[in-house]
């Protein structure tokens, strides 16, 4: 094949209906919430007592409210998490609200937050553990048909569904069971059928996870991806079990700095759209400990997670734990105020862009296409961008600003019914009437925010330096500073955590290639 019949075969992969709905909306909230909660757990064995579940002041539109009023725009719950305990009234196991003093055993969290999110214009998620340490079906053949009959549960009693979060995570061995080898394509059938609309995330074929659990984003990250096995993708040590998988680890490392790069595809024939997710915990465990209650992310390291996640081509889902009461902490809550305040006045200030030159356009999809007003970030529009008329090996946009302006952001958001395309950008900002580059950009996606120190111009040019064939472009936002602090600075010793990350991803990789003959 030749190059640009490659290209040609990489642009061909776009996001599938499901897939667009989340990457428009692409905050979430995560709750890890259950019997551990009320233990001081992160992963109980199945054995503890169904009788500590009882919350004080069990407030789950609490939940609701606080999530909203931060900007996530659907909540994934913890249903069951590994202990079994189940969070709905199931008729599966006894092992679940119905044995807690909660409302006499009549409760069922699962239903008061549909009725919460209902309520609050949010959709609701469900996290389903596959690995199970309280049912005795684990590790034998009926295990899996337990699991669907929770599944059927939850997706048909509890209105729409919007994510369906397949977690990797197993440790049977250690419990002394048999691995259970799940069966994920029945799971993702049973969810197709019974949720036509919700994602399937994690070890799932509609959204990936992005490779760790501590915030950090790629600086560049691609949807197009070689075709594998979704499944494995997030159980390391599964995935690590036959030669096979073993060959295509190595090639396709989760916690590698770049994949999708062009080097990378060449090696494969069959590609996916497969957008990242970050998944991460405002407090360093997944459940509530009140322990943690002085040690939560800065406001100016969630608002980095959030810049680089959602703004760098991914998905964001933030895990906000609530406590033995039942609601979300105060301390949590004050939190994510102060995070939902200061990335709300971040982007308060959209500078107005007078005249725009770009190089000639196709018929009908015009530069000015990208600066329609009243544009909604949130809902997708395909019929709606700019794409030049001709390939070139560069493509400069020129804005010029209705007022000069102390600029320190420009989102760009690429239309993705036509792939993913840029591979590499540069922003300028005219200052004493000479340009000047004030950001260096790999991919973008379906959403950048590229943001930098404020600099006072009136006019900014984006040059794509590097493009599969020629770009498609929705929409281009660019924001006056609006106050000190608005933009957070890299947490401290984020090169340094990367550089830990890679090297223990490197010797793990290297522990499990099986050595030649
Ligand atoms: C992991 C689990 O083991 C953690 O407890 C948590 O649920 C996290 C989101 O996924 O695999």
């Amino acid at each position: 094949m030749t190059e640009e019949e490659r290209l040609k075969l990489y642009t061909s992969v776009v996001p599938s209906r499901v897939q667009k709905s989340v990457q428009r909306e692409n905050f979430n909230a995560f709750i890890h919430y259950g019997l551990n909660t009320f233990a001081n757990k992160e992963w109980s064995d199945g054995t503890l007592s169904p009788e500590l579940f009882d919350p004080s002041d069990q407030d789950v539109e609490q939940w609701v409210k606080v999530l909203k009023f931060a900007g996530a725009k659907g909540i994934i719950f913890t249903a069951k998490h590994h202990d079994g305990f189940c969070m709905w009234q199931t008729a599966t196991t006894d092992y679940s609200v119905k044995s807690s003093p909660y409302k006499n055993g009549k409760g069922d969290i699962m239903e008061e937050l549909r009725a919460a999110c209902k309520k609050h214009g949010m959709k609701l998620g469900v996290y389903l553990s596959p690995w199970d340490r309280n049912s005795p079906f684990y590790g034998t053949p009926d295990y899996d048909d337990f699991y669907v009959r929770q599944l059927k549960e939850l997706l048909t009693n509890y209105g729409e569904i919007f994510a369906v979060w397949l977690d990797g995570a197993c440790g049977a061995e250690a419990d002394g069971k048999a691995k259970q080898v799940y069966d994920f394509e029945r799971y993702y059938e049973v969810i197709r059928k019974l949720q036509p609309k919700a994602v399937i995330s994690n070890c799932g074929p509609d959204v990936r996870w992005v490779g760790n659990e501590g915030g950090f984003a790629r600086e560049g990250e691609w949807c197009v991806l070689p075709k594998l096995d979704h499944a494995a993708q997030n159980i390391a040590e599964v995935s690590q079990q036959t030669e096979d998988q073993n060959m295509k680890s190595q090639a396709f490392d989760m916690m590698g700095e770049e994949l999708g790069t062009r080097e990378m595809l060449e090696k494969y024939d069959e590609f996916v759209w497969s957008p990242a997710e970050v998944d991460v915990s405002v407090r360093p465990g997944w459940f509530y400990h009140k322990s943690q209650d002085r040690r939560l992310r800065s406001v100016n390291n969630l608002l980095y997670i959030y810049y680089t996640s959602v703004g760098g081509n991914s998905l964001l889902l933030l895990n906000v734990p609530p406590d033995k009461t039942g609601r979300i902490n105060d301390a949590d809550v004050e939190k994510l105020v102060r995070f939902a305040d200061r990335k709300n006045a971040a982007f308060s200030k959209p500078v107005a862009v007078d005249g725009v030159t770009a190089p000639e356009h196709e018929a009908g999809n015009k530069p000015r296409n990208m600066f329609r007003a009243g544009f909604d970030k949130n809902s997708f529009d395909a019929n709606s961008y700019y794409t030049p008329a001709h390939e070139a090996d560069e493509y400069a946009i020129t804005m010029q600003l209705a007022k000069t302006s102390r600029v320190d952001k420009v989102q760009i958001i690429e239309n993705v019914a036509f792939s993913q395309r840029i591979e590499r950008f540069r922003i300028e900002a005219k200052v004493k009437g000479e340009f000047k580059p004030v950001y260096y950009g790999k991919t973008v996606g379906f959403n950048r925010i590229a943001f930098f120190r404020p600099v006072k111009t009136n006019e900014i040019r984006i040059v794509i330096e590097s493009s599969r064939l020629k770009p498609y472009i929705e929409y281009i936002g660019v924001y006056e500073h609006a106050k000190k602090g608005s933009n957070p600075v890299p947490p401290p010793f984020v090169a340094l955590k990367k550089a830990i990350h890679r090297a223990v991803n490197r010797r793990f990789m290297k522990k499990n290639t099986p050595s030649a003959g």
